[in-house]
C-alpha cells in the first residue's frame, strides 16, 4: 500500500521541510530507491535529509521478508542508530500499528516520531525538487523545468510501464505467454530508446532531467541482473551503442555512478527471489570496469546540468565502495 503524505515547504499535509528533521530509508539495490538518493545527491540534501541503507538481503519476520539493519551496512547491533529500529516495518507500525500490507523501499520517515511519512517514490523525487528548495545547494540543477513536464511525463509513463517494470514483469512472469509479452515489450521500449538517445545526449535533450534519473537505475542493473536473472536477454546493454553510451555518461556523472552498489545488488537480487534462484548462487560478471571507459557523448552537446554545477562528492557515511575490476 502506499503512504502518500507529502514533505512540502507549508506543511499542508503536517510534514514541513525541516533540515535534520526526516531520514530516508532505501536499499542500493532497489531502483526505485536508487533514484530517490540520486536527487538526493544532486539537490544537495545529502546532509538535510539523512539516510538509512538496509541490508542487501532480507529478513523473514513473522512469515514475511523485510528490509532490516545490519552492522553491515552501518546499523551495529541491528539497530539504525538514528530511528533505533530492526526493521523498515517498524516504522510502518509506528504509523499504523494494524498496518498488515506490504513494506517497500525508499520509505521517508519522521525521526521524531519515527512514523513512516511517506513512500511513494514518484512524488519523493518531484518533492526533494521542488518542495526542499530552501535547502538546496547553490547550482542545484531543475530537473523538472515548467515548460518540459509533460513530455517528462509521458516519457516516464512509457519507461516505468515497458522498460523499469517491464524488467519485473518478465522476471516474474508466471507462465510462458507472459514472459513472451513482456519480454517483446520491453525490448520494443529500449529500441525506441536508443533511437532517441542516438540524436540526442539525454532523452529530454540537452540536459540531464527526472526522466533520466528514472531510466539510468534500470540501465544499471540491466547486464548485471536482468539480462540473466531475470530473463531479459534478447540483447545486452552493451549492444546497444547510443544506450550503453548514454548509461555511462550518466555513471561517470556525480550523482549517478557515485550512488550505485554492484554488490549489493548482485547480491539482492539474487539472493532474495529463491522462486527464480532456488540456490541463491550469485552471478559474478559482468566487468563493471566497462562503466568507466569513454563515451564520446559530448559531441552531442549538451551539459548534464545546464546552468547548474555538479554535487560535491558525497559524504564519506553515504560513500558507495568504488568499482574494482573482475
Ligand atoms: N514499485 C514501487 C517502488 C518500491 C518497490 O517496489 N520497492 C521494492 C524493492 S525494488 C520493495 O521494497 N519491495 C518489497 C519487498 O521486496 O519486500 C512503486 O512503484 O512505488
Amino acid at each position: 500500500m502506499r503512504f502518500v503524505d507529502r514533505v512540502t515547504a507549508d506543511g499542508a499535509d503536517g510534514w514541513p521541510v525541516e533540515a535534520g528533521r526526516y531520514r530516508l530509508v532505501i536499499n542500493r539495490a532497489c531502483p526505485w530507491a536508487n533514484r530517490t538518493v540520486i536527487v538526493r545527491r544532486l539537490m544537495g540534501l545529502d546532509e538535510v535529509i539523512s539516510l538509512a541503507v538496509t541490508d542487501p538481503i532480507q529478513e523473514l519476520i513473522a512469515g514475511e521478508v523485510h528490509w532490516v539493519f545490519t552492522a553491515e551496512t552501518g546499523s551495529p547491533g541491528g539497530l539504525d542508530p538514528v530511528l533505533g529500529v530492526h526493521a523498515l516495518r517498524d516504522s510502518y507500525l509506528k504509523r499504523d500499528p494494524d498496518y498488515d500490507g506490504g513494506v517497500s523501499v525508499p520509505g521517508l520517515v519522521d525521526v521524531p516520531s519515527g512514523h513512516l511519512v511517506s513512500n511513494d517514490y514518484d512524488q519523493l523525487t518531484l518533492d526533494f525538487g521542488s518542495e526542499w528548495k530552501r535547502f538546496h545547494r547553490e547550482g542545484a540543477p531543475d530537473l523538472y523545468p515548467e515548460r518540459q513536464r509533460d513530455e517528462i511525463d509521458s516519457v516516464n509513463e512509457f519507461v516505468y510501464r515497458d522498460v523499469a517494470n517491464g524488467v519485473y514483469r518478465s522476471g516474474f512472469a508466471p507462465s510462458q505467454a507472459s514472459y513472451d509479452r513482456a519480454v517483446r515489450i520491453l525490448f520494443d521500449g529500449l529500441d525506441r530508446l536508443e533511437d532517441r538517445l542516438t540524436r540526442q545526449r539525454y532523452l529530454l535533450g540537452d540536459h540531464v532531467t527526472e526522466a533520466d534519473v528514472r531510466l539510468f537505475p534500470t540501465l544499471a542493473r540491466f547486464d548485471a541482473v536482468y539480462h540473466g536473472h531475470f530473463k531479459c536477454n534478447v540483447r545486452k546493454l552493451i549492444e546497444y551503442p547510443a544506450l550503453w553510451a548514454y548509461a555511462r555518461d550518466l555513471f561517470q556523472t556525480p550523482g549517478f555512478g557515485d550512488t550505485t552498489h554492484f554488490d549489493h545488488i548482485r547480491r539482492h537480487y539474487y539472493g532474495v527471489h529463491t522462486a527464480i534462484n532456488p540456490t541463491r548462487v550469485v552471478a559474478v560478471g559482468p566487468d563493471p570496469a566497462a562503466w568507466l571507459t569513454p563515451h564520446f557523448r559530448e559531441q552531442l552537446g549538451g551539459s548534464p546540468f545546464g546552468d547548474g554545477t555538479p554535487p560535491e562528492p558525497p559524504p564519506a557515511i553515504d560513500r558507495v565502495p568504488v568499482v574494482v575490476p573482475l
